[in-house]
This record gives C-alpha cells, structure tokens and sequence, in this order.
C-alpha cells in the first residue's frame, strides 16, 4: 500500500492563480493576501507538486516595465532553480483586462483582436522561456451574451485565422511548444463559443497544423455543461489529442466552482483515474482549482496537498479494481464473447454485408440478456468507500 506521497512521475502541477487565488468573488473582496510566485512555488514544492504553470500576468503584471519583467523573471527562475519545479504549461490571460470585454480573437474590434494576438506573441516567449512545452488557449471573454451583435461564423473564422497565425509563429520561431484548446460553456461570458471538449476536437480539425493542437479537457467545464467528464476525456485521448488536463470539481447545477479535486463527485473523479491510469496518460496532471473563500494559507496548503492526495488515493483504488477478482469476473461476463460473430464484424467486404443481411437473429432473446451492472457498481462503491 502506497503512502500516497506524490513523485515526479505523477507530474502533478498547479497555475500561479490557483493557490495564488486572494479569495475574491462577484460578491466579495480578497480574503487572503497576495502570495508572490516566488512564495507560490515554494509553497507548491511543500505540497509534492512537480510543476507550476502561468498566466503572462500571474508572473509578469501587465503594468510591468521591461526591467521589472526582468528582475521577477530572474526571480522565479531562481525559486524554480532551489526547489526543481519545472514549467510545463504557459498561457495568456485574454480575460481581465477592459480591452477583453468583448473578447479577444474574437472581438468584433479589429484592434483589440491585433492586441490579443501581440500579447499571446510576447506571452509565448515568455512561456517557452521558461520552459514550456504545452500553451493553453482558454478564450473566457469569446463568446456572447446577446447574439445580436456577433456572427459566430465569423467570430469562428477570426478565431481560426488566430490559432492558425500563431501556430506559424511557433514553427518559425523553431519552439517546441504544442497548443492546448480549453472549453467552457459560459462563464464569464453568457455563453462562450466551442463550449465543449467535443466542439474543440471538431474545431482543431479546421486549422492548417491539427497535429500542433490538441485538447485541455477540464472536469468542472464538462460538469458546468452536464456532460460526463471521462466520456470527453477519451474522446480526446483516442484523438491522440490530450495534451494537457484540468482537473479539479462542481456540482453540476451550479456556478464555476473550481472545487478541489474529488471534493464533489468522487465516483466521476475515479473513474476518471482509472482511465487516465489504464491508458498511461503521461501529461500534466494539472489542478486548476482554488481552496474555498473560507480558508487561510494553512487551509490552501490543505487543498493543494488534498487535491494530490486523493489523485493518489484514487489510483490506489484504480490498482484495486484491476486486482479484485469479484470486479473483473463480472467485467469478463459482461463482455463475453465466444467469437461467433467474429465473421460479421471488422472492415466492410461486400460478402460480410451480405452474410450480415442473411444472417437471422433471434431479438427477443437477445432483449432478454441483462448485464449485472448493479452488482458491479455497488463493488464499485463499497471499494470506494473502504470497506472491500
Ligand atoms: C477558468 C479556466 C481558467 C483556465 C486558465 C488557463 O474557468 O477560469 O479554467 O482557469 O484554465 O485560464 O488557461
Ligand atoms: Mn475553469
Ligand atoms: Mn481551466
């Protein structure tokens, strides 16, 4: 039995603004202090976290003059150097700011959508500066509250003219660096566009370099549309298009509540473990999420360790699904299969569609096969709750 202390190898990250989060709401002023990077990463290397991840302006204030960017850049570097946390994972942040407020690739500003481009350009650089190697694309402000004044076949259009000019940009400048498209349903905006991780796959097919960009699936986004977060995931995966993951938890009738990882649905946050962990997914196991506007600094450690705490407990478990004998007799009966439809499946051959044609099955009693997933899944919750 493990004693659930994270390693390198789980790849666990944290953004800058997650831990760093001050506790602000739409209703509500910060109740923690700032914490500096510099103290973040500190802070996430006490936890066991592997890496650390940033918005341009978690690190680098927009106000900032370039010998301010340089002296925190040099500082971040040097609490990356003494602790060993890497940077995996760089984005823009094309949300706060006033210019964003009708969008950013997607504005109907022709000069705020030339400003979103040359930001996410410097944000890139810093990015790959600092080491990484995956650029995530979460467009909060593309989207509408009213349809009225935006087509979004065309608000689609600018959007892939971005990705496909910024992808350009990365192969000339040489980078190694690959694009990760971030869905969400609303929030902030009333509705955003390509709300799921569905539409983005489909989008990523339009582009002139699909094999550049790939996904960041993140659980409370599917959760906030209704939709089943592993479902998404390997949908992605069998894309070969996870390229990164957010993880964290939300209740699905409520507001973005980026809740620490498994504090609200255990069994979809398990699920989701064991798939990660069956097909040896080896990306960033990325938490974007923040403690509850409750806590203190020695309460967000408590999240932060939480989150990494209960990955590692549910890949335990995952282990212990593979391992129960129970388990995987009602999985091989539920997929049994003594090959005697072997010569009507596969590739399409004109002889197989006629065999198929000719071939009489009896309906009612296949309608008369049930599948025990009531036992399996009550196994499923009593190894989740401990007791098996
Ligand atoms: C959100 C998003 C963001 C993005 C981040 C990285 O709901 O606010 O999840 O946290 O993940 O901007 O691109
Ligand atoms: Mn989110
Ligand atoms: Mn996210």
């Amino acid at each position: 039995m493990s004693n659930y202390t994270p390693s390198p190898a789980n790849k666990f990250t944290f953004g800058l603004w997650t831990v760093g989060n001050p506790g602000r709401d739409p209703f509500g002023e910060p109740v923690r202090d700032a914490i500096s990077p510099v103290e973040i990463v500190h802070l996430l290397a006490e936890v066991g976290a592997w890496g650390v991840n940033f918005h341009d302006n978690d690190l680098v204030p927009i106000t900032a003059t370039a010998a301010e960017q340089d002296k925190i850049v040099r500082d971040f570097k040097k609490a990356l150097a003494d602790t060993g946390l890497v940077v995996p994972m760089a984005t823009t942040n094309l949300f706060t700011d006033p210019a964003f407020r009708d969008g950013a690739f997607t504005s109907n500003d022709p000069e705020v959508r030339a400003y979103a481009l040359h930001k996410t350009l410097h944000a890139i650089d810093l990015g790959v500066e600092l080491g990484a190697g995956i650029y995530v694309f979460w467009g909060g402000r593309e989207g509408t509250e009213t349809d009225s004044g935006k087509d979004p076949v065309e608000a689609g259009k600018w959007f892939r003219e971005a990705m496909n000019f910024l992808c350009e940009y990365v192969r000339d400048q040489k980078y190694d660096l690959k694009f990760a498209l971030e869905a969400k349903p609303n929030e902030p905006r009333g509705d955003i566009y390509l709300p799921t991780t569905g539409h983005m796959l489909a989008f990523i097919e339009t582009l002139d370099h699909p094999e550049m960009v790939g996904v960041n699936p993140e659980m409370a986004h599917e959760h906030m549309a209704g939709l089943n977060f592993t479902h998404a995931v390997a949908q992605a995966w069998d894309a070969g298009k996870l390229f990164h993951i957010d993880l964290n938890d939300q209740n699905f009738a409520r507001y973005d509540q980026d809740f620490r990882f498994g504090s609200h649905n255990l069994k979809q946050a398990f699920s989701l473990v064991r798939f990660l962990e069956d097909v040896g997914y080896d990306g960033p196991r990325h938490y974007d999420a923040h403690a509850y506007r409750t806590s203190d600094l020695e309460d967000v450690k408590a999240f932060a360790a939480g989150c990494i705490r209960t990955y590692l407990i549910l890949k335990e478990k995952a282990e212990q699904f593979r391992q129960d004998a129970e388990i995987q007799a009602l999985l091989a009966e539920v997929k049994a299969d003594d090959g005697a439809m072997d010569h009507l499946r596969g590739a399409y051959l004109p002889e197989k569609a006629a065999a198929l044609k000719g071939h009489s099955f009896d309906r009612v009693a296949l309608g008369k096969r049930g599948k025990p997933y009531e036992r399996l899944d009550q196994l499923v919750v009593e190894l989740l709750l401990g007791v098996r």
